[in-house]
């Protein structure tokens, strides 16, 4: 149909009554980009004409943000000058407007939903991915609620010639916000780069901040809270609610004093109004009437506890759940299991239980002991949270290496099958995956003797050029990692657990030239490159 034709439909000139006003108070935001200027003046009369509210202000909402059909999540962002979506709050395509209309009712949104998918992962990467850059790799190789598949792995392992994740924090919590990448998003030809010193002049990066200067979680009592809200709507698999709950906590663990008013938790950076309704809400009350929801929610727990087996990430509890499983007997009998699923259920509860330090320091030992009977002279160095002095450590992370540099080949398969031959590696989850020069093992070990649990280990053996790199990587956090990899790509570098590269040529996001490795023979090195000031693992603990 021609515009000339097209006649504005009748509905528009008749009066309806209060019964018929299926938009009574419901506030829309009408994102008119794209929509042709005749559509929206459509739109927003039979809004307002079935009780609907426009709204002018995002913060006016809960109630639906409608946009062009053919809108990116991304740009919707940009637009709006908003780092992310909102949470809850119904994001749809002008599509379910005019079917609302047309139908006269308020119709599922279902069908209209924006597609959050790419966004979402795309966030997901610069929060939670290891530095060689793409989701497969933080799929595999951190367990944590991901999905473990073998074969993806391996590819994992490759290095990637994009990098993903690195730079493409807007507004981050772990680099200073320069308003450009706000609003624009990534830089798309970055070839150009500053000095790691003017970068760092420029704003408060987390990495040149001692972890210990922070005074503390001094709102530990909301953040917990929100913590258990971002583990219900991983497992839900509503990763951009998790996402925006992820940013308010890392804010919140920021934040010098309790929060003691509504307009404080909504001037934290990445909260909105919703989050800071929440957030209020147990600093008030001290319960979060929506995760109560949750927890008295059978499906949800279920679920939940399914996404706990090691190797099963939210869309295969998903699917155990949809076929009727309950419990973790179901699984064990009734499920089509993998090979690491199964060690998962064997070891549940184990797996899930953080160990005291001194556990991991035993643990620890006995691998230096079996590598020292192997090879004299060898590096035994138990990294991760133990490393940044943490009490308890989900699981212990042994880096491996040889100060003359080529002692290390070989030793990998054979300190493995000497702690196999103990019965100290009691079961393999990746039994070896190569990642360039790097070897890894993903398993399972005990202690020897009495009353010990099963505790999960990863072994990596790393060649000595590349071992401050790798003790950088493997000690974290992944927070100060993240912190570092983008300070590293702003400034033409790039850091991995392989290597700090020096002259490294970009094109948005894929690596032209991968530059050169510096000299990195120690810790202090890789940060007297980057123009951070040097801190022991206890002060990274960000
Ligand atoms: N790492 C990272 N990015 C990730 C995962 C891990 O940079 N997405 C790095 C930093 C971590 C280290 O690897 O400190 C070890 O990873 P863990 O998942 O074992 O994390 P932690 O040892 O810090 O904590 P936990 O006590 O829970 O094991
Ligand atoms: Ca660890």
């Amino acid at each position: 149909m021609s515009r000339k034709s097209r006649k504005v439909p009748e509905t528009i000139c008749h009066k309806v009554d209060d019964s018929q006003k299926f938009f009574k108070n419901v506030k829309i935001f009408l994102l008119n980009a794209g929509i042709e200027k005749a559509r929206c003046d459509i739109f927003r009369k039979q809004t307002e004409r079935y009780g609907g509210v426009l709204v002018s202000n995002m913060e006016d909402l809960p109630g639906y943000i409608v946009v062009e059909d053919k809108m990116e999540a991304e740009r919707m962002c940009r637009l709006l000058r908003i780092d992310q979506p909102p949470s809850d709050v119904n994001i749809v395509k002008s599509s379910w407007l005019s079917a609302c209309i047309k139908q006269k009712q308020c119709v599922d949104i279902a069908t209209h939903e924006l597609d959050l998918s790419l966004f979402t992962r795309k966030r997901k990467k610069e929060l939670d991915i290891n530095d060689s850059g793409n989701e497969e790799e933080k799929d595999n190789t951190s367990e944590k609620n991901q999905e473990q598949k073998p074969a993806r792995m391996w590819h994992s392992y490759k290095k990637p010639k994009v990098e993903e994740e690195e730079g493409v924090d807007p507004e981050s919590d772990y680099a200073p916000s320069d308003g450009e990448d706000t609003v624009q998003g990534p830089s798309t030809s970055s070839t150009s780069s500053t000095s790691p010193e003017k970068l760092i002049a420029k704003g408060q990066w987390i990495c040149t901040q001692s972890s210990k200067n922070v005074s503390g979680n001094l709102n530990e009592h909301i953040t917990s809270k929100l913590e258990a809200m971002v583990k219900k709507y991983e497992s839900t698999s509503d990763q951009w609610r998790a996402f925006g709950y992820k940013k308010a906590i890392q804010a919140l663990r920021k934040y010098p004093k309790p929060i003691t008013s509504w307009e404080e938790a909504k001037a934290l950076p990445g909260v909105g109004a919703r989050l800071a309704d929440k957030i209020w809400e147990i600093a008030e009350s001290g319960e979060l009437r929506k995760l109560n929801e949750f927890n008295a929610d059978e499906d949800i727990k279920v679920i939940e506890l399914f996404t706990n087996v090691w190797g099963a990430g939210a869309h295969t509890a998903r699917q155990w759940f949809q076929q009727g499983f309950k419990t973790l007997d179901d699984l064990r009998t009734k499920a089509k299991l993998t090979h690491q699923q199964k060690i998962g259920l064997n070891h549940y509860d184990d797996i899930l239980d953080r160990m005291p330090r001194s556990e991991a320091a035993a643990i620890e030992q006995v691998v230096r002991m079996a590598a020292e009977s192997l090879v004299t002279g060898v590096i035994v160095q138990c990294c991760g949270s133990y490393r940044r002095g943490k009490a308890t450590c989900g699981d212990v992370d042994i880096l491996v290496t040889h100060p003359d540099g080529k002692s290390h080949r070989g030793l990998f398969s054979k300190l493995l099958s000497r702690l196999k031959e103990t019965g100290f590696l009691t079961d393999d989850l990746v039994s070896a995956e190569d990642n360039g020069s790097q070897k890894k093992y993903l398993g399972i070990c005990r202690l020897p003797g009495e009353n010990h649990r099963y505790r999960r280990i990863d072994i990596i053996v790393v060649p000595y050029d590349e071992y401050a790199c790798a003790l950088v990587y493997f000690t974290g956090s992944a927070h100060l990692n993240r912190s570092l990899r983008l300070l590293a790509k702003k400034s033409g570098m790039s850091l991995s657990e392989h290597s700090l590269n020096t002259g490294v040529i970009r094109k948005g996001n894929e690596k032209i030239f991968e530059g050169t490795p510096l000299p990195t023979p120690t810790e202090e090195s890789v940060f007297k490159h980057l123009g951070v000031p040097y801190r022991p693992p206890e002060e990274r603990d960000h």
